[in-house]
């Protein structure tokens, strides 16, 4: 019995030193630390305000077939390109100074909507009367994120009071929002 048991546990220490030299094998790894993942950044600055506070378009004493043009520089400052674009919004036309030859034309109806007499161009292309343009996105280029040799675009708004423009919008006046936007490209 003695030996029976010896047997026993002498199977059973060279059974699990066959199983422990199967397992022992070469091994190796390498390890990566300090790995991140950072969302991209668009950020478009106009004038070189960021964010952008000052006034834009402030054209007074218009005249029938007078057209003028503003410039306006646009950058993005983001680490990603994007498509930038501009929209007229929050159109309010006023009668402004109201003055003795245009209450001879109007008379008890009121005619304001100067809007639809400016002509917007961008870039030197027409692009339709203040009236039709509110509220639609106008596209503009492609801004590369700055740093890049060729960041930044000038964008030339051009403003033309119509020539038929007569004495009912004497002192009328046009305010407007202006947005500019810049998307994911
Ligand atoms: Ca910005
Ligand atoms: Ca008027």
């Amino acid at each position: 019995m003695k030996q029976l048991l010896l047997s026993v546990m002498t199977i059973t220490l060279v059974g699990l030193m066959i199983v422990g030299g199967a397992l022992a094998s070469l091994s190796d790894t390498e390890t990566s630390r300090a790995n991140s993942i950072t969302v991209a950044t668009l950020d478009l600055v106009v004038n070189a305000e960021n964010p952008l506070q000052s006034t834009l378009i402030a054209l007074d004493n218009m005249l029938p077939g007078q057209y003028e043009e503003v410039e306006v520089q646009l950058t993005n400052e983001g680490s990603q390109g994007g498509n930038s674009w501009l929209m007229f919004t929050g159109l309010i036309c006023t009668t402004g100074a109201y003055v003795e030859p245009e209450t001879a034309i109007e008379g008890d109806t009121p005619i304001d909507e100067v809007y639809s007499k400016i002509v917007v161009s961008v870039n030197g292309e027409e692009q339709g009367t203040l009236a039709e343009l509110e509220n639609i996105i106008i596209p503009l280029t492609m801004l590369e994120p700055d740093g890049d040799r060729d960041a930044g675009t000038t964008v030339a708004l051009g403003f033309l009071v119509m020539e038929d423009v007569g004495s009912e919008y004497q002192g009328d006046v046009c305010e407007f929002t202006l947005v500019f936007g810049l998307d994911q490209a």
